[in-house]
Protein backbone atom coordinates (compact mmCIF):
# COMPACT_ATOMS: atom_id res chain seq x y z
CA UNK A 1 0.00 0.00 0.00
CA UNK A 2 1.08 3.41 -0.11
CA UNK A 3 2.93 5.50 2.48
CA UNK A 4 1.65 9.09 1.61
CA UNK A 5 -0.56 10.10 -1.04
CA UNK A 6 -0.67 13.29 -2.47
CA UNK A 7 -4.14 14.65 -3.21
CA UNK A 8 -3.45 17.28 -6.44
CA UNK A 9 -7.19 18.88 -6.03
CA UNK A 10 -9.19 21.28 -3.83
CA UNK A 11 -12.85 21.38 -2.14
CA UNK A 12 -14.74 18.74 -1.12
CA UNK A 13 -13.09 15.93 -3.32
CA UNK A 14 -9.91 16.64 -1.52
CA UNK A 15 -11.48 16.11 1.50
CA UNK A 16 -13.23 13.19 -0.17
CA UNK A 17 -10.06 11.88 -1.03
CA UNK A 18 -8.70 12.56 2.73
CA UNK A 19 -11.28 10.37 4.11
CA UNK A 20 -10.94 7.35 1.84
CA UNK A 21 -6.79 7.69 2.91
CA UNK A 22 -7.70 8.20 6.49
CA UNK A 23 -9.58 5.09 6.95
CA UNK A 24 -6.81 3.42 4.94
CA UNK A 25 -4.02 4.41 7.33
CA UNK A 26 -2.23 6.43 4.51
CA UNK A 27 -1.27 10.24 5.56
CA UNK A 28 -1.78 12.73 3.20
CA UNK A 29 -0.37 15.84 1.79
CA UNK A 30 -2.54 18.75 0.10
CA UNK A 31 -1.54 21.50 -2.48
CA UNK A 32 -2.93 24.92 -2.00
CA UNK A 33 -3.35 27.73 -3.85
CA UNK A 34 -2.47 31.24 -1.96
CA UNK A 35 -6.40 31.67 -1.98
CA UNK A 36 -6.86 28.65 -0.57
CA UNK A 37 -4.74 29.01 2.61
CA UNK A 38 -7.01 28.41 5.49
CA UNK A 39 -9.25 26.59 2.96
CA UNK A 40 -10.71 23.32 4.94
CA UNK A 41 -8.67 20.76 2.99
CA UNK A 42 -5.48 22.35 4.02
CA UNK A 43 -6.75 22.46 7.66
CA UNK A 44 -7.80 18.44 7.68
CA UNK A 45 -4.56 17.40 5.52
CA UNK A 46 -1.36 15.93 7.20
CA UNK A 47 1.16 17.82 5.45
CA UNK A 48 0.34 20.80 2.85
CA UNK A 49 2.32 22.46 0.22
CA UNK A 50 1.99 25.86 -1.11
CA UNK A 51 2.32 25.69 -5.12
CA UNK A 52 1.25 28.76 -6.30
CA UNK A 53 -0.89 31.90 -6.52
CA UNK A 54 -4.60 32.10 -7.42
CA UNK A 55 -4.90 31.56 -10.60
CA UNK A 56 -5.80 27.52 -11.21
CA UNK A 57 -3.18 27.70 -13.98
CA UNK A 58 -0.60 28.80 -12.00
CA UNK A 59 -1.74 26.17 -9.15
CA UNK A 60 -3.97 23.55 -9.64
CA UNK A 61 -2.66 23.05 -12.95
CA UNK A 62 1.16 23.45 -12.13
CA UNK A 63 2.65 20.84 -13.31
CA UNK A 64 6.15 21.29 -12.03
CA UNK A 65 4.94 22.75 -8.82
CA UNK A 66 2.80 19.28 -8.09
CA UNK A 67 5.49 16.97 -9.30
CA UNK A 68 7.78 19.14 -6.51
CA UNK A 69 5.41 18.90 -3.75
CA UNK A 70 5.17 15.04 -3.53
CA UNK A 71 8.81 15.29 -4.51
CA UNK A 72 9.79 17.34 -0.95
CA UNK A 73 7.22 15.84 1.16
CA UNK A 74 7.65 12.10 -0.11
CA UNK A 75 4.56 11.29 -1.21
CA UNK A 76 4.21 7.92 -3.55
CA UNK A 77 1.04 8.71 -5.28
CA UNK A 78 -1.39 11.35 -6.82
CA UNK A 79 -5.09 11.23 -6.61
CA UNK A 80 -6.14 13.84 -9.01
CA UNK A 81 -9.91 13.66 -8.35
CA UNK A 82 -11.79 15.44 -10.77
CA UNK A 83 -11.42 18.66 -13.05
CA UNK A 84 -7.69 20.00 -12.93
CA UNK A 85 -5.05 17.56 -14.27
CA UNK A 86 -7.37 14.17 -13.73
CA UNK A 87 -7.76 13.60 -17.46
CA UNK A 88 -4.28 15.27 -18.56
CA UNK A 89 -2.55 12.24 -19.99
CA UNK A 90 1.20 14.06 -20.10
CA UNK A 91 0.33 14.81 -16.32
CA UNK A 92 -0.26 10.84 -15.57
CA UNK A 93 3.10 9.94 -17.78
CA UNK A 94 5.12 12.62 -15.80
CA UNK A 95 3.82 11.51 -12.44
CA UNK A 96 4.71 8.06 -13.53
CA UNK A 97 8.08 9.01 -14.96
CA UNK A 98 8.84 10.51 -11.53
CA UNK A 99 7.92 7.24 -9.76
CA UNK A 100 5.01 7.96 -8.33
CA UNK A 101 1.91 6.01 -8.79
CA UNK A 102 -1.02 8.14 -10.47
CA UNK A 103 -3.97 6.70 -9.36
CA UNK A 104 -5.97 6.52 -12.44
CA UNK A 105 -5.62 4.76 -15.51
CA UNK A 106 -3.57 4.61 -17.77
CA UNK A 107 -1.47 7.60 -20.22
CA UNK A 108 -2.77 5.71 -22.55
CA UNK A 109 -6.34 5.07 -21.90
CA UNK A 110 -6.40 8.20 -20.63
CA UNK A 111 -5.09 9.74 -24.33
CA UNK A 112 -7.29 7.53 -25.86
CA UNK A 113 -10.87 8.51 -24.41
CA UNK A 114 -9.52 12.47 -24.55
CA UNK A 115 -9.89 11.93 -27.95
CA UNK A 116 -13.71 11.52 -28.44
CA UNK A 117 -13.04 9.99 -32.35
CA UNK A 118 -10.52 7.04 -31.11
CA UNK A 119 -13.02 6.90 -28.29
CA UNK A 120 -16.10 5.92 -30.32
CA UNK A 121 -13.86 3.85 -32.84
CA UNK A 122 -12.64 1.60 -29.91
CA UNK A 123 -16.04 1.53 -28.03
CA UNK A 124 -17.37 0.61 -31.69
CA UNK A 125 -14.90 -2.41 -32.40
CA UNK A 126 -16.07 -3.60 -28.79
CA UNK A 127 -19.55 -3.94 -29.43
CA UNK A 128 -20.94 -0.82 -27.85
CA UNK A 129 -23.72 0.74 -29.79
CA UNK A 130 -23.24 4.32 -31.08
CA UNK A 131 -24.82 6.69 -32.26
CA UNK A 132 -25.23 6.62 -36.26
CA UNK A 133 -22.29 8.97 -37.72
CA UNK A 134 -19.15 9.61 -39.49
CA UNK A 135 -16.80 6.80 -39.64
CA UNK A 136 -13.98 8.78 -37.53
CA UNK A 137 -12.92 12.14 -38.67
CA UNK A 138 -14.44 14.06 -41.16
CA UNK A 139 -11.88 16.03 -43.38
CA UNK A 140 -14.48 18.21 -45.57
CA UNK A 141 -17.94 19.62 -46.24
CA UNK A 142 -18.18 17.83 -48.63
CA UNK A 143 -17.48 14.28 -46.49
CA UNK A 144 -19.89 16.30 -44.55
CA UNK A 145 -22.80 16.24 -46.85
CA UNK A 146 -22.24 12.48 -47.56
CA UNK A 147 -22.13 11.78 -44.05
CA UNK A 148 -25.61 13.94 -43.66
CA UNK A 149 -27.24 12.53 -46.56
CA UNK A 150 -26.28 8.66 -45.66
CA UNK A 151 -27.60 9.10 -41.72
CA UNK A 152 -29.97 12.20 -42.39
CA UNK A 153 -30.89 15.28 -40.84
CA UNK A 154 -30.98 16.98 -38.02
CA UNK A 155 -26.43 15.90 -37.49
CA UNK A 156 -24.42 17.23 -34.94
CA UNK A 157 -20.74 17.96 -35.58
CA UNK A 158 -18.74 17.72 -32.90
CA UNK A 159 -15.02 18.69 -32.00
CA UNK A 160 -13.00 15.13 -31.14
CA UNK A 161 -11.01 16.99 -29.03
CA UNK A 162 -14.21 18.42 -27.19
CA UNK A 163 -16.39 16.62 -24.41
CA UNK A 164 -18.32 18.01 -21.84
CA UNK A 165 -20.47 20.23 -24.78
CA UNK A 166 -17.48 22.55 -26.33
CA UNK A 167 -17.51 22.21 -29.89
CA UNK A 168 -20.48 20.80 -30.86
CA UNK A 169 -22.65 22.67 -34.04
CA UNK A 170 -25.92 21.20 -35.19
CA UNK A 171 -27.00 21.80 -38.44
CA UNK A 172 -30.76 21.10 -38.93
CA UNK A 173 -30.74 20.81 -43.00
CA UNK A 174 -28.43 20.63 -45.61
CA UNK A 175 -28.52 24.91 -45.96
CA UNK A 176 -26.78 24.68 -42.51
CA UNK A 177 -24.23 22.39 -42.72
CA UNK A 178 -21.21 24.05 -44.37
CA UNK A 179 -21.94 26.95 -41.62
CA UNK A 180 -22.04 24.18 -38.98
CA UNK A 181 -18.72 22.46 -39.71
CA UNK A 182 -16.95 25.67 -40.62
CA UNK A 183 -17.88 27.06 -36.80
CA UNK A 184 -17.15 23.58 -35.26
CA UNK A 185 -13.79 23.38 -37.27
CA UNK A 186 -12.79 27.36 -36.32
CA UNK A 187 -14.09 26.68 -32.44
CA UNK A 188 -12.65 23.03 -32.05
CA UNK A 189 -8.96 24.91 -33.48
CA UNK A 190 -9.26 27.67 -30.96
CA UNK A 191 -10.33 26.05 -27.84
CA UNK A 192 -8.08 22.67 -27.93
CA UNK A 193 -5.52 23.46 -30.88
CA UNK A 194 -7.10 20.59 -32.81
CA UNK A 195 -9.63 21.07 -35.73
CA UNK A 196 -10.20 17.41 -36.03
CA UNK A 197 -14.10 17.44 -35.97
CA UNK A 198 -17.03 14.15 -36.35
CA UNK A 199 -20.54 13.89 -37.38
CA UNK A 200 -23.48 12.28 -35.26
CA UNK A 201 -27.18 12.60 -35.95
CA UNK A 202 -28.43 14.55 -33.44
CA UNK A 203 -31.04 13.11 -30.99
CA UNK A 204 -33.33 15.43 -29.69
CA UNK A 205 -35.08 14.15 -26.57
CA UNK A 206 -32.14 11.77 -24.85
CA UNK A 207 -31.73 11.12 -21.56
CA UNK A 208 -27.73 11.55 -20.31
CA UNK A 209 -26.98 7.88 -18.52
CA UNK A 210 -23.81 6.44 -17.43
CA UNK A 211 -22.83 3.66 -16.30
CA UNK A 212 -19.90 3.59 -13.51
CA UNK A 213 -16.81 1.15 -14.01
CA UNK A 214 -14.03 -0.66 -11.76
CA UNK A 215 -10.92 -2.01 -13.15
CA UNK A 216 -8.24 -3.46 -11.46
CA UNK A 217 -4.75 -4.67 -13.00
CA UNK A 218 -5.46 -8.32 -13.21
CA UNK A 219 -8.62 -8.68 -15.63
CA UNK A 220 -11.11 -7.90 -13.43
CA UNK A 221 -13.71 -5.37 -14.69
CA UNK A 222 -17.62 -4.68 -12.90
CA UNK A 223 -19.77 -2.34 -12.92
CA UNK A 224 -21.98 -0.46 -10.33
CA UNK A 225 -25.10 0.22 -11.74
CA UNK A 226 -25.84 3.92 -13.61
CA UNK A 227 -26.65 7.19 -12.86
CA UNK A 228 -29.20 9.76 -14.82
CA UNK A 229 -27.23 12.86 -15.10
CA UNK A 230 -30.12 14.50 -17.84
CA UNK A 231 -30.69 17.10 -15.09
CA UNK A 232 -28.31 19.84 -16.13
CA UNK A 233 -28.23 23.78 -17.75
CA UNK A 234 -25.59 25.02 -20.19
CA UNK A 235 -23.48 21.18 -19.18
CA UNK A 236 -23.63 21.82 -15.22
CA UNK A 237 -24.56 18.96 -13.47
CA UNK A 238 -27.48 20.57 -11.20
CA UNK A 239 -29.06 17.08 -9.86
CA UNK A 240 -27.89 13.56 -10.13
CA UNK A 241 -29.66 10.10 -9.35
CA UNK A 242 -28.88 6.42 -9.24
CA UNK A 243 -30.58 4.65 -10.76
CA UNK A 244 -31.95 6.44 -13.99
CA UNK A 245 -35.72 6.54 -13.19
CA UNK A 246 -36.51 5.63 -17.04
CA UNK A 247 -34.35 1.98 -17.15
CA UNK A 248 -35.18 -1.55 -15.55
CA UNK A 249 -33.17 -3.70 -13.63
CA UNK A 250 -32.79 -5.59 -17.27
CA UNK A 251 -31.60 -2.76 -18.90
CA UNK A 252 -28.86 -2.10 -16.21
CA UNK A 253 -27.19 -5.53 -16.53
CA UNK A 254 -27.57 -5.89 -19.97
CA UNK A 255 -25.59 -2.31 -20.64
CA UNK A 256 -23.14 -3.04 -17.61
CA UNK A 257 -22.37 -6.15 -19.21
CA UNK A 258 -21.86 -4.61 -22.65
CA UNK A 259 -19.20 -1.82 -20.70
CA UNK A 260 -17.71 -4.20 -18.86
CA UNK A 261 -16.93 -6.75 -21.86
CA UNK A 262 -15.40 -3.81 -23.83
CA UNK A 263 -13.60 -2.32 -20.73
CA UNK A 264 -12.09 -5.52 -20.17
CA UNK A 265 -10.76 -5.99 -23.33
CA UNK A 266 -9.23 -3.00 -23.70
CA UNK A 267 -7.25 -4.18 -20.33
CA UNK A 268 -8.41 -0.73 -18.77
CA UNK A 269 -8.21 -0.39 -14.73
CA UNK A 270 -9.13 2.37 -12.45
CA UNK A 271 -12.56 3.93 -12.36
CA UNK A 272 -14.39 5.03 -15.39
CA UNK A 273 -17.09 6.27 -16.73
CA UNK A 274 -18.89 5.45 -19.83
CA UNK A 275 -21.53 8.12 -20.99
CA UNK A 276 -24.32 7.44 -23.32
CA UNK A 277 -27.62 9.01 -24.52
CA UNK A 278 -31.09 6.94 -24.20
CA UNK A 279 -33.77 8.28 -26.27
CA UNK A 280 -36.66 5.73 -27.19
CA UNK A 281 -35.40 2.65 -25.88
CA UNK A 282 -31.91 2.48 -27.08
CA UNK A 283 -28.81 3.56 -25.78
CA UNK A 284 -25.82 4.77 -27.94
CA UNK A 285 -22.34 5.76 -26.09
CA UNK A 286 -20.98 9.13 -27.04
CA UNK A 287 -17.97 9.83 -24.45
CA UNK A 288 -15.98 7.83 -21.93
CA UNK A 289 -14.76 9.86 -18.80
CA UNK A 290 -11.12 7.95 -17.34
CA UNK A 291 -11.39 9.84 -13.84
CA UNK A 292 -13.99 9.60 -10.37
CA UNK A 293 -17.00 11.94 -11.28
CA UNK A 294 -18.56 14.15 -8.80
CA UNK A 295 -21.75 12.51 -9.22
CA UNK A 296 -20.03 9.59 -7.69
CA UNK A 297 -21.61 9.54 -4.30
CA UNK A 298 -25.04 8.47 -5.74
CA UNK A 299 -23.21 5.30 -6.86
CA UNK A 300 -21.44 4.38 -3.84
CA UNK A 301 -25.02 4.83 -1.55
CA UNK A 302 -26.66 2.29 -3.64
CA UNK A 303 -23.90 -0.06 -3.79
CA UNK A 304 -22.46 0.63 -0.29
CA UNK A 305 -19.09 0.92 -2.00
CA UNK A 306 -16.39 3.38 -1.73
CA UNK A 307 -15.12 4.37 -4.95
CA UNK A 308 -12.06 6.41 -3.95
CA UNK A 309 -10.92 3.68 -1.55
CA UNK A 310 -11.36 1.04 -4.25
CA UNK A 311 -9.52 3.17 -6.50
CA UNK A 312 -6.25 3.32 -4.01
CA UNK A 313 -6.50 0.05 -3.73
CA UNK A 314 -6.65 -0.89 -7.19
CA UNK A 315 -3.59 1.73 -8.33
CA UNK A 316 -1.76 -0.15 -5.31
CA UNK A 317 -1.83 -3.28 -7.50
CA UNK A 318 -4.62 -5.30 -5.48
CA UNK A 319 -7.31 -7.39 -7.02
CA UNK A 320 -10.78 -6.37 -6.21
CA UNK A 321 -11.21 -9.86 -4.53
CA UNK A 322 -15.46 -9.57 -5.35
CA UNK A 323 -16.85 -9.94 -8.87
CA UNK A 324 -20.03 -8.32 -10.10
CA UNK A 325 -22.56 -11.04 -8.34
CA UNK A 326 -21.43 -9.68 -5.06
CA UNK A 327 -22.50 -6.22 -6.47
CA UNK A 328 -26.26 -5.44 -4.90
CA UNK A 329 -28.13 -2.22 -5.66
CA UNK A 330 -30.69 -0.79 -3.06
CA UNK A 331 -32.55 1.87 -2.92
CA UNK A 332 -32.57 4.78 -5.09
CA UNK A 333 -29.85 8.11 -4.31
CA UNK A 334 -30.28 11.49 -5.37
CA UNK A 335 -27.37 14.49 -5.19
CA UNK A 336 -27.81 18.08 -5.40
CA UNK A 337 -25.22 20.09 -6.51
CA UNK A 338 -25.01 23.41 -4.22
CA UNK A 339 -23.02 26.09 -6.19
CA UNK A 340 -22.42 29.72 -5.00
CA UNK A 341 -24.60 31.42 -7.85
CA UNK A 342 -27.76 33.59 -7.67
CA UNK A 343 -30.27 30.66 -7.81
CA UNK A 344 -31.83 33.11 -10.79
CA UNK A 345 -29.67 34.73 -12.74
CA UNK A 346 -26.82 31.95 -12.02
CA UNK A 347 -24.37 34.93 -11.26
CA UNK A 348 -21.01 33.64 -9.28
CA UNK A 349 -21.55 34.53 -5.62
CA UNK A 350 -18.22 34.41 -3.97
CA UNK A 351 -17.83 35.92 -0.34
CA UNK A 352 -17.27 35.05 3.72
CA UNK A 353 -19.99 32.01 4.89
CA UNK A 354 -21.33 33.43 7.88
CA UNK A 355 -23.13 30.89 9.40
CA UNK A 356 -23.04 27.39 7.98
CA UNK A 357 -25.71 24.54 9.49
CA UNK A 358 -25.35 21.22 7.11
CA UNK A 359 -28.69 19.13 7.48
CA UNK A 360 -28.08 15.25 8.83
CA UNK A 361 -30.11 12.19 9.97
CA UNK A 362 -30.99 9.03 8.84
CA UNK A 363 -30.05 8.61 4.47
CA UNK A 364 -28.28 12.35 4.37
CA UNK A 365 -24.78 13.02 3.12
CA UNK A 366 -22.86 16.10 2.67
CA UNK A 367 -19.80 16.68 0.84
CA UNK A 368 -18.53 19.95 1.00
CA UNK A 369 -15.57 21.62 2.55
CA UNK A 370 -17.41 25.08 3.87
CA UNK A 371 -17.53 25.46 7.29
CA UNK A 372 -18.83 28.57 9.02
CA UNK A 373 -16.40 31.96 8.43
CA UNK A 374 -14.44 30.37 5.21
CA UNK A 375 -14.48 32.38 2.47
CA UNK A 376 -15.59 31.40 -1.54
CA UNK A 377 -12.42 32.54 -3.55
CA UNK A 378 -13.75 33.65 -6.83
CA UNK A 379 -11.24 31.96 -8.98
CA UNK A 380 -12.56 28.56 -9.18
CA UNK A 381 -15.34 26.36 -9.84
CA UNK A 382 -18.62 27.71 -7.94
CA UNK A 383 -19.75 24.48 -6.55
CA UNK A 384 -19.43 24.58 -2.95
CA UNK A 385 -21.59 21.53 -1.45
CA UNK A 386 -23.20 18.22 -2.62
CA UNK A 387 -25.97 16.93 -0.82
CA UNK A 388 -26.89 13.42 -1.15
CA UNK A 389 -29.81 11.63 0.15
CA UNK A 390 -30.36 7.88 -0.07
CA UNK A 391 -33.95 5.84 0.66
CA UNK A 392 -35.35 2.80 -0.12
CA UNK A 393 -36.84 4.21 -3.05
CA UNK A 394 -37.34 6.62 -5.19
CA UNK A 395 -40.33 8.50 -3.52
CA UNK A 396 -38.94 8.45 -0.45
CA UNK A 397 -35.50 9.66 -1.62
CA UNK A 398 -37.19 12.63 -3.05
CA UNK A 399 -39.05 13.40 0.34
CA UNK A 400 -35.81 13.06 2.40
CA UNK A 401 -34.27 15.31 -0.18
CA UNK A 402 -37.26 17.97 0.61
CA UNK A 403 -36.67 17.71 3.95
CA UNK A 404 -32.88 18.12 3.48
CA UNK A 405 -32.87 20.94 1.33
CA UNK A 406 -34.97 22.74 3.87
CA UNK A 407 -32.40 22.01 6.85
CA UNK A 408 -29.43 23.08 4.75
CA UNK A 409 -28.41 27.02 5.70
CA UNK A 410 -25.50 28.63 4.06
CA UNK A 411 -25.42 32.18 5.30
CA UNK A 412 -23.17 35.09 3.81
CA UNK A 413 -23.34 34.18 0.15
CA UNK A 414 -26.07 33.02 -2.45
CA UNK A 415 -26.50 29.56 -3.24
CA UNK A 416 -28.89 27.38 -5.48
CA UNK A 417 -30.71 26.04 -2.48
CA UNK A 418 -34.28 27.59 -3.26
CA UNK A 419 -33.65 26.15 -7.11
CA UNK A 420 -33.18 23.07 -5.91
CA UNK A 421 -36.18 22.86 -3.83
CA UNK A 422 -38.50 24.30 -6.87
CA UNK A 423 -37.28 21.47 -8.43
CA UNK A 424 -38.16 18.42 -5.89
CA UNK A 425 -41.35 19.98 -5.64
CA UNK A 426 -42.37 19.65 -9.55
CA UNK A 427 -44.20 17.06 -10.58
CA UNK A 428 -42.60 16.34 -13.78
CA UNK A 429 -39.47 15.92 -11.67
CA UNK A 430 -41.49 13.80 -9.08
CA UNK A 431 -42.48 11.62 -12.24
CA UNK A 432 -38.75 10.72 -13.33
CA UNK A 433 -40.01 12.53 -16.53
CA UNK A 434 -37.78 14.56 -18.38
CA UNK A 435 -34.76 14.87 -20.57
CA UNK A 436 -31.56 16.54 -20.92
CA UNK A 437 -33.63 19.62 -21.99
CA UNK A 438 -35.90 19.80 -19.52
CA UNK A 439 -34.09 21.84 -16.88
CA UNK A 440 -33.25 24.58 -19.16
CA UNK A 441 -37.01 25.08 -20.03
CA UNK A 442 -37.96 24.79 -15.72
CA UNK A 443 -35.63 27.86 -14.86
CA UNK A 444 -36.66 29.97 -18.05
CA UNK A 445 -40.32 29.43 -17.16
C1 LIG B 1 -25.32 14.77 -28.41
C2 LIG B 1 -26.63 15.27 -28.26
C3 LIG B 1 -27.57 14.89 -29.19
N1 LIG B 1 -27.23 14.05 -30.20
N2 LIG B 1 -25.04 13.93 -29.43
C4 LIG B 1 -23.39 17.39 -24.96
C5 LIG B 1 -22.23 17.11 -24.09
C6 LIG B 1 -21.47 16.03 -24.76
N3 LIG B 1 -20.99 15.13 -23.75
C7 LIG B 1 -22.39 15.40 -25.71
N4 LIG B 1 -23.54 16.24 -25.75
C8 LIG B 1 -24.60 15.94 -26.55
N5 LIG B 1 -24.36 15.09 -27.56
C9 LIG B 1 -25.97 13.60 -30.28
N6 LIG B 1 -25.65 12.79 -31.29
C10 LIG B 1 -26.90 16.14 -27.20
C11 LIG B 1 -25.88 16.48 -26.34
C12 LIG B 1 -26.25 17.33 -25.25
C13 LIG B 1 -26.20 16.88 -23.93
C14 LIG B 1 -25.77 15.61 -23.61
C15 LIG B 1 -25.72 15.17 -22.31
C16 LIG B 1 -26.15 16.03 -21.29
C17 LIG B 1 -26.58 17.27 -21.58
C18 LIG B 1 -26.61 17.72 -22.90
C19 LIG B 1 -27.07 19.00 -23.18
C20 LIG B 1 -27.09 19.44 -24.46
C21 LIG B 1 -26.68 18.61 -25.51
Amino acid sequence: MFQKILIANRGEIALRIQRACRELGIPTVAVHSTADAEAMHVRLADESVCIGPPAARDSYLNVAAILSAASITGADAIHPGYGFLSENAGFAEMVEAHGVTFIGPSPAHIRMMGDKIAAKAAMASLGVPLVPGSDGAVPDVETARAVAKRIGYPVLVKASAGGGGRGMKVAGNADGLEDAFRTARAEALSAFGNDSVYIEKYLDHPRHIEMQILADSFGSVVHFGERDCSLQRRHQKLLEEAGSPAISATQREALGKTATDGLKQLGYRNVGTLEFLYQDGQFAFIEMNTRLQVEHPVTEMICGVDLVREQIRVAAGAALGYDQSEIAFSGHAIECRVTAEDPETFMPTPGRVTAFHAPGGLGVRIDSALYAGCFVPPYYDSMVAKLIVHAPNRFEAINRLRRALDEFAIVGIKTTIPLHQRIVDDPEFQAGDYTIHWLERFVAG
